[in-house]
């Protein structure tokens, strides 16, 4: 594959497309310096996801759970977007129609500057009351542990989509709708590992989408798509635009 007409060929659809979906993971993150999940340096090495992100973990240790996030917050607190979102941000400016749907909670998207995004997993810089479900936004570097509700006390959660939970109706509902409605799909960085989302590159592709995949190491999504390049987001999706 030559890299270069490939892209050209890529910039070529984009530019012509009435409607584009980005699916995002981890891997645009990675060079804002926020560890992935499952990479060699994954957060998941030292930690196990169902100890720590299922509401089982929380039940049986809100500590523990909370002192995970809240390490996570702080390293989050000096991250900013890097080139491969910011691109994104130009490309939602640019195209027609635009949805971002993002499994990552880092919040890294909207500091870019997306407007039309669905984060499907929830945002690590809110929280929710586990009593009267109020959710909030909360920056606070570091978090109370043990944070209770300013309103009723009860204790606060992240608000954040744990494994055996099931994703916002909405957020399922613009998904579904920008990946059976789009002309592309732009999957970047993201192991394919996590449903829902592992799922939707054959959700657009079954509604005649071109699928182009950005990420540094094959998927299983790489077979399924139209076109798979291997290298850093930073580097790549930057060159989707003319
Ligand atoms: C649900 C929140 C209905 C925590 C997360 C068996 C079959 C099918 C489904 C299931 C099953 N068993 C259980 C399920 C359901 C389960 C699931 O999918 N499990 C998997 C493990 C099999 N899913 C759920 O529970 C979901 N809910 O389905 O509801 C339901 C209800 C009840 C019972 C059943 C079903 C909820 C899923 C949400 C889980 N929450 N996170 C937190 O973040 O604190 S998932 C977690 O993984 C993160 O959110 C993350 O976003 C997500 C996916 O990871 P990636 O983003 O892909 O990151 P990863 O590190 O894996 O990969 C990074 C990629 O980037 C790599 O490929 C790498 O090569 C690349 N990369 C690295 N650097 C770069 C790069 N690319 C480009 N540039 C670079 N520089
Ligand atoms: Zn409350």
């Amino acid at each position: 594959m030559n890299i270069e007409n490939t892209f050209a060929e890529i910039r070529a659809r984009i530019a012509q497309a009435k409607s584009i979906t980005v699916l995002t993971g981890a891997g645009i993150s990675a060079d804002s310096g926020v560890p992935t999940f499952r990479g060699a340096e994954g957060l998941w090495k030292n930690f196990r996801p169902e100890e720590l992100a299922s509401p089982e973990a929380f039940e049986r240790d809100p500590m523990l759970v909370w002192q995970w996030y809240n390490w996570r917050r702080e390293l989050l607190a000096t991250k900013s977007p890097n080139p491969g979102h910011h691109a994104l941000a130009e490309l939602e400016q640019r195209a027609k129609n635009f949805w971002l749907i993002t499994q990552n909670v880092d919040g890294l998207h909207a500091a870019a500057g997306i407007q039309k995004l669905s984060e499907i997993h929830g945002n690590i810089w809110k929280v929710r009351c586990t009593s009267c479900r109020i959710v909030t936004d909360n920056h606070d570097v570091p978090i109370e542990i043990l944070p209770y509700c300013p309103s009723c006390q009860g204790l606060l959660r992240p608000h954040i989509v744990w494994f055996g939970e099931s994703l916002n109706p909405e957020d399922l509902r613009n998904s579904y709708d920008a990946l059976q409605s789009c002309e592309i799909l732009i999957i970047i960085g993201t192991s394919g590992a996590v449903y829902p989302a592992a799922s939707f590159g054959s959700v657009a592709k079954d509604h005649g989408a071109y699928v182009i995949e950005l990420n540094l190491d094959p998927t299983p999504n790489s077979d399924l798509v139209d076109v798979a390049i291997q290298g850093r987001a930073k580097d790549l999706v930057p060159r989707l635009l003319s």
